[in-house]
């Protein structure tokens, strides 16, 4: 791992940590030309890039609905019951999050509110290859059902071993679906996936938002066909922050560094310390596991190439690059780590004390695992049942309210010279002012 020692009264910039995730100009161009091309094709479009690029001929791209209604047949006893403990915990979070319609009343009559509708159809996208998660087809979908989305659509890429059960994808996935109240299932991935989800084909359903991780050329497609569809967020690769201090055990901040390290070579992990001794034996505890693991190439490249140590001369500037780092995944790893909570201000999750590991997080806890990336902590939240719901505005004025508020519409209509929507509100006020009963 890179270290930063920042003398005292220095703190961490924003320049000195290089992110990647940054989309490549080539790979946007190469992902706008297939939405376009799938916008105007469909399916024959769709089918031709699942042979390019999957090297799959897919003769129907929707999953049997019976392969999906037994997807539960095809795992392991304790792999079920770890999913529906997960999913009722997922569950139980995220119905706090449901927001209510809201109306109130003016002295007047008038109402005032706002109406929450979720939308009507969601489409979840989950990689195939190695990031293939159960756990994100949880995370994705039961928001989307807890918001009262009456259609969940996934879509995956086609494998090139079809199961004639599972259609080719993972068992784990399926029943991962199954178990969160996915509706339908099509064996699409890739940027033709995203178009054909945002734009609908003859055989593929049009949703109207987007969420779940994907490959670059998903993100792209995603950011090109956001504003036609909604999306969750255009993630980058994965990151962990532990702010840690000589009270925490270095072999288990080494294991949490690496448990983010192991999923992508470009994940980037990083140990915040006043205490530079602590910091060479969170990396000697690096070095003896990394042997020991079988994701060892993995977690080697992500923690050499994008590994950062923070040294800092006292706990504030600790706090301070904690907050400039904004991290994904943020592990309080110190003395009164509750205490600190208060003046962390960017971070996706945050994980407090010792026993709060990052995968109890990624897995079981509750809350999404999935995150804002690349410091856009700083401005954005972890994806929610608010992602899957629009709002309304209601308004329902009386007589007396109108009377009350049609003069300041006026003046302001006229003042903004727009002749009509003064004359929209007078020709009611005229109306009352007559006696008349209706407009
Ligand atoms: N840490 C990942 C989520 C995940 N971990 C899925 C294991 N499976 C990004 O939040
Ligand atoms: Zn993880």
């Amino acid at each position: 791992m890179k270290t930063i020692t920042l003398a005292p009264g220095e703190r961490l910039q924003a320049p000195q940590l290089t992110r990647k995730g940054v989309l490549p100009a080539e790979i946007v161009e190469a992902a706008r030309g297939i939405v376009e091309a799938v916008r105007e094709q469909g399916d024959a479009e769709v089918r031709r890039c699942c042979r390019e690029f999957d090297g799959v001929d897919v003769q129907a791209f929707r999953l049997p609905a019976s392969a999906l209604e037994g997807a539960l047949d095809h795992v392991d006893d304790a792999f079920r019951a770890a999913l529906e403990k997960a999913a009722a915990q997922i569950r139980d979070f995220h119905e706090r999050e449901v927001q209510q319609s809201w109306f109130t009343t003016r002295a007047d009559g008038t109402m005032l509110g706002v109406k929450v509708t979720p939308v009507a159809a969601a489409g979840i996208y989950v990689p195939g290859g190695r990031a293939q998660y159960p756990s994100t087809v949880l995370m994705n979908a039961i928001p989307a059902k807890v918001a009262g989305v009456p259609r969940i659509v996934m879509v995956t890429p086609p494998q090139k071993d079809v199961d004639p059960v599972t259609g080719g994808i993972s068992p784990y996935t399926l029943a991962a679906a199954k178990v969160a109240g996915v509706d339908e299932v099509y064996t699409v991935g890739g940027a033709q996936a995203v178009a054909a989800l945002a734009y609908g084909t003859e055989s593929i359903p049009k949703v109207d938002t987007i969420t779940g991780p994907g490959n670059a050329f998903v993100a792209a497609a995603k950011q090109i066909v956001s504003g036609d569809v909604g999306i969750d967020m255009v993630a980058g690769p994965s990151e962990v922050c532990v702010l840690a201090d000589a009270t925490a055990n270095p072999m288990v901040v080494a294991a949490d560094l690496m448990a983010q390290a192991e999923h992508d070579p470009l994940a980037a992990c990083y140990l915040v310390t006043c205490d530079a001794a602590f910091a060479a034996q969170v990396e000697r505890g690096i070095d003896l596991l990394v042997a020991q693991s079988p994701r060892a190439d993995i977690t080697r490249a992500s923690l050499d190439n994008e590994g950062v140590i923070v040294v800092a001369s006292d706990l504030a500037a600790a706090v301070a690059a904690v907050n400039t780092i904004a991290p994904e995944h943020l592990e309080l790893h110190c003395e009164d780590a509750l205490g600190l909570l208060g003046s962390i201000r960017n971070a996706g999750a945050i994980f407090v004390g010792a026993w709060s590991s990052e995968p109890l997080g990624d897995y079981v806890a509750g809350p999404n695992h999935t995150l804002p990336t690349g410091g856009t902590a700083v401005f954005s939240s972890p994806l929610s049942v608010d992602d899957f719901v629009k709002k309304s505005s209601v308004i329902c004025y009386t007589p007396t309210g109108l009377l009350r508020d049609a003069p300041a519409t006026q003046t302001l209509a006229q003042g903004e010279g727009l002749w009509a929507h003064a004359l929209s509100a007078a020709l009611r006020r005229r109306s009352l002012e007559k006696g008349e009963t209706s407009v």
